[in-house]
């Protein structure tokens, strides 16, 4: 080595340290609360690394009181000796040099691409303080670092019988928005891990001041398949887990797989530990097998007729929860977020794997068989059923030779930014709401109540329901390929519907309808929910309306309150206070029991209502609530609407 070499390495090095302080995001994506998390999985990555190589079986992260964070494992030690050419141990090379991870890896797999990997060298650069210790060949050897830069040498310190390394480090705060980790989100993380690399011990301390200390532990004996069993302790599971594990030409692949009676999947992909959330190679693999399996299993046993169609890709994942975790020794990560595997010869070696194990349970457990092809089957055709409902709506033209419908009693203005349409619910409140309005700009189109009763519809042949296509044909946009923005008819939309079950119903239904087929029609801010009153309240010749029991308590009070001379007791309570002074509390159960002033002065005048503006969050809320609505099981759907009946009132304006 010469002094000219050592100092021009030194020198990239204070370039590197300085790169990473000035532009942090570049390196760990940002400095908020997931970035500070980065700097975390950066170090323990390099221990489950040691692990995965073989080396190292317990790691232990300690969030210690003085705001550091140590992370401890048993693996061979961070190798201390002197690099001849750089005159560097290879620990120091680790933690000062840039990318420098992959080149010390003997072997093992490592990481390489997107923000993962970028390496020690980071976190010790974006750190006040970081000290490294090593336990090898029966000696302990410590070096510390401020900002990146090492204090001095490496020292040898003791003596130990074990080996390992430990890293201990202090973020900095003039580059982190918060120091303050969470717990739940490291849980989350490190279990992950833990079930992804067999038999590995990873423990969180927690002895942070201000803190409840706490010590958890993640062993998992079953690897990826006790993942599978985790994500499936709520559901329903219809057979058993199927798991593999097989290694072709130095790739891995461990696949766990359950099917449950949901409708909804849940397919988990990583490559060398890390969530591949674009999916990949792997992902292709896996899923060629899984549908090439079924239906050959299926045409085998002539679960599936010769003349029927194959089973899809889609059919066959409905209410899968599957893992699908590779290691690679050169992953190419691809997309957007460089969390898509690349590696083209991954998808053979997938497909091979699993179709020669998935083949074999099938053949061996013919009772699961039958269930899983049974469910599949049943997926398929739900899927055959509902594209004849959507082609009955869709199919081009298929609105257009229809007139606008009878019960829509129209505005007279065709200009869209003057009129407005209330979509009513029932007949009676649609009576009422027709000779109330406005003829000029409103328009009322009532539906009848009970469109969504039918049990476990699919939005589809809500799509087919004649009440519906009313509602689409009123609006003017068309559907799908036909739908145009421009069209529209009203530019508001009202929701009017009762302050009940059945109301909460039709509101989620046309909610959920609006966001999954006329997005744009939300996006433009054209739809609202109308603010009918839940009371009248009359006192002599006053009356006044309550559009919410705070309301009504409120005006009680007010009421009460001037006419005090006349009370005997002194009360507080609203419903003594009303039949004290004679007041009248009319609730209302349904528009039906306005009628036409009364609605148009409480709800429908424009100068007078107020409105709930809709918004794509709370159609996003809607749609999750009509899945849990039309969701296959009764009683949940029950206990939900009763759980929300109330909340869903006020929460979704
Ligand atoms: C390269 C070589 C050797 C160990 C390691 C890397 C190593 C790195 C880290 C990072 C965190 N914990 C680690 N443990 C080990 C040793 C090579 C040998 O002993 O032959």
């Amino acid at each position: 080595m010469t002094d000219q070499n050592y100092s021009a390495d030194n020198i990239q090095v204070l370039e590197g340290l300085e790169a990473v302080r000035k532009r942090p995001g570049m390196y760990i994506g940002s400095t908020d609360e997931r970035g500070l998390h980065h700097l975390l999985w950066e170090i323990v990555d390099n221990s489950i690394d040691e692990a995965m190589a073989g080396y190292c079986d317990k790691i232990r992260i300690t969030f210690l009181a003085d705001g550091g964070i140590s992370v401890l494992d048993n693996g061979r030690g961070i190798p201390v000796d002197k690099h001849s050419k750089t005159g560097k141990s290879a620990l120091e090379t680790v933690l000062t040099v840039l990318h420098a991870g992959g080149k010390f890896g003997g072997g093992g797999y490592k990481v390489s691409g997107g923000l993962h990997g970028v390496g020690s060298s980071v976190v010790n650069a974006l750190s006040t303080k970081l000290k490294a210790k090593v336990f090898r060949d029966n000696k302990v050897w410590e070096q510390s670092y401020t900002i990146g830069k090492p204090d001095g040498e490496i020292q040898e310190t003791g003596t130990c019988k074990k080996t390992g390394t430990e890293i201990t480090y202090y973020p900095d705060d003039t580059i982190f928005e918060t120091l303050e980790y969470n717990l739940e989100t490291v849980y989350t993380r490190i279990r992950q891990q833990a079930y992804l690399t067999k038999g590995i011990e990873l423990s969180i301390v927690d002895e942070r001041q201000n803190h409840e200390k706490s010590k958890y532990r993640f062993y998992f004996e079953g690897g990826v398949a006790a993942y599978v069993r985790h994500i499936n302790e709520p559901k329903n599971a219809i057979a058993e887990i199927v798991s593999t594990e097989t290694v072709e030409d130095d790739v891995s692949v461990e696949v766990a797989l359950q099917y449950t009676d949901s409708y909804t999947d849940t397919i988990l992909t990583f490559t060398n530990n890390i969530h591949t959330s674009e999916g990949g190679t792997h992902l292709a693999g896996f899923r060629t097998a899984l549908t090439k399996t079924i239906n050959a299993y299926a045409r085998e046993h002539s679960i599936l007729k010769d003349k029927e169609e194959n089973l899809t890709a889609d059919d066959v994942k409905e209410g899968m929860t599957a893992i699908v975790s590779v290691k690679v020794p050169e992953p190419q990560f691809e997309g957007q977020t460089k969390s898509k595997l690349g590696n083209s010869e991954v998808r053979g070696i997938v497909n091979r794997a699993f179709s020669k194990e998935f083949s074999k349970y099938l053949e061996e457990n013919p009772k699961d068989a039958k269930l899983i092809i049974g469910k599949c089957l049943l997926a398929a055709r739900a899927r055959l059923a509902a594209r004849a409902a959507r082609d009955t709506v869709i199919r081009k033209g298929a609105l257009e030779g229809l007139t606008l419908p009878g019960k829509l009693a129209d505005c007279s203005s065709k200009d869209p930014s003057k009129s407005e349409i209330y979509i009513v619910e029932g007949d009676s409140a649609g009576g009422s709401a027709k000779q109330g309005r406005d003829r000029d700009t409103q328009a009322i189109l009532p539906l009848k109540g009970k469109i969504l009763n039918t049990e476990q519809a699919r939005l589809d042949k809500i799509l087919a329901n004649k009440e519906v296509r009313s509602l689409i044909v009123a609006l003017g946009v068309g559907i799908g390929e036909q739908f145009d923005i421009e069209k529209l008819r009203y530019h508001k939309i009202v929701v009017m519907t009762d302050a009940d079950v059945d109301g909460l119903h039709i509101r989620t239904l046309i909610m959920t309808l609006f966001y999954r087929y006329f997005k744009p029609i939300i996006e433009g801010g054209f739809l609202y929910i109308a603010n009918p009153p839940l009371f009248k309240l009359t006192k002599g010749k006053q009356a006044q309306y309550a559009y919410s029991d705070e309301e009504k308590d409120e005006i009680i009070l007010s009421w009460g309150g001037s006419l005090e001379n006349n009370i005997d007791e002194i009360t507080d309570k609203p419903e003594e206070i009303a039949k004290k002074v004679n007041i009248g509390v009319q609730r209302y159960k349904g528009l039906g029991e306005m009628n036409p002033e009364q609605l148009w002065e409480t709800t429908m005048d424009p100068e007078k209502r107020t409105m709930f503006h809709v918004t794509i969050k709370d159609a996003e809320a809607a749609d999750a609530i009509f899945n849990t609505l039309m969701g296959p099981e009764v009683p949940p759907r029950r206990k939900f609407i009763q759980a929300h009946a109330k909340d869903a009132e006020t929460i979704d304006v």
